[in-house]
């Protein structure tokens, strides 16, 4: 008798588009005001996919707990999480956010008792806005830090993580969470981002350039949102073409650093990957880029600023292993 587990297809999947029929989540790219919170609050501006779908077999539940909406398969939930801050001008505020908004993931993984994000999307509306240690984005890394900081908090492996602007006003959050262990994987290219220099910020950002983790039986590298940085400084300010081409060396270089877990595996084998692009003008050039060097992989460019003033594009990508 054959060995049914070798046999039996992915319990999840991972489709470009809204598919028909319940799916653990529906994610459309669109930064319409009566868009849902579970989509990504950014404009589409060109590629194969302006939606996805995380479609999942098996009974699926939904709820709200500690102010996040969730949706559940198993031991897999994707969780969504919004607050409008009115871009208020008070950069406390939106340090208070962030703590809260983690914080509030601690309890609702001990509610649902999934002990390990798999994944984390951020977006944060004028992300940039703001001068030294009160930008946005640097207020906004105080108040994950802190929250980090709690005793007994069960994020004890960074997970791969995407930040960027939002066409929302607010503090968006997307989270995969699971029973299994992720396994961090940094870029030798780079200097972890927990390890920034004080000059990004007076704390650091929390996140792994990408994580190998397991999503319902099914093994997938997750990489995090990777721009032209090399080191911690940002490379080939104002040249949108060789920022393009930076930061996916970087992609290529979190891939290899995954090799003696995941076996070599090229740039062409990714699931799918999406652009941020701070100028939308750059759309092409970018799209251009990605044909040339990931032909066949799905691609969605986004509008976003990024959350330093001089990267024009990030990549953030996902590889289905088995
Ligand atoms: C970088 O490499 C680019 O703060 O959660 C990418 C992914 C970035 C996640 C975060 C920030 C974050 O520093 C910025």
């Amino acid at each position: 008798m054959s060995d049914d587990r070798t046999h039996r297809p992915p319990r999840l999947r991972w489709r470009a588009g809204i598919r028909d029929g319940p799916a653990l989540a529906h994610i459309r790219h669109d930064s319409a005001p009566d868009a849902d919170i579970f989509a990504c609050p950014l404009r589409w501006l060109a590629g194969d996919f302006d939606a996805e779908t995380w479609q999942l077999d098996g009974d699926l539940t939904q709820g709200t707990h500690h102010g996040w909406h969730y949706r559940r398969s198993g031991d897999l939930v994707f969780a969504a999480r919004h607050v409008d801050d009115g871009d208020g001008p008070d950069p406390q505020a939106v340090q208070q956010i962030a703590h809260d908004a983690y914080r509030q993931l601690f309890a609702l993984q001990g509610e649902l008792g999934l002990r390990h994000v798999q994944r984390i999307w951020h977006w944060l509306s004028s992300v940039t806005a703001g001068a030294g240690d009160d930008q946005r984005y640097q207020r906004f890394c105080r108040g994950r830090a802190q929250a980090l900081d709690t005793p007994g908090q069960p994020m004890t492996t960074l997970p791969p993580a995407t930040l960027v602007d939002s066409a929302r006003r607010g503090v968006r959050l997307h989270v995969l969470l699971g029973e299994r262990a992720i396994e961090a994987v940094e870029n030798p290219r780079q200097i972890s981002a927990y390890d920034y220099p004080r000059a990004y910020g007076v704390r650091a950002p929390a996140f792994a350039r990408a994580g190998i983790v397991t999503l319902a039986d099914t093994p997938y590298l997750l990489i995090s949102g990777t721009a032209s940085i090399v080191g911690h400084a940002s490379r080939h300010i104002g040249d949108v073409a060789a920022q393009s081409d930076e930061a996916l060396t970087n992609v290529a270089a979190v891939i290899e650093a995954a090799a003696h877990r995941i076996g070599p595996r090229r740039l062409t084998e990714l699931e799918c990957i999406k652009a941020y692009l701070r100028h939308p003008e750059d759309a092409p050039v970018v799209h251009a880029v990605l044909r040339r060097r990931l032909p066949g992989v799905a691609v969605a460019l986004l509008h976003a600023p990024l959350c330093r003033d001089d990267l024009l594009v990030e990549f953030e990508a996902q590889m289905r292993l088995l």
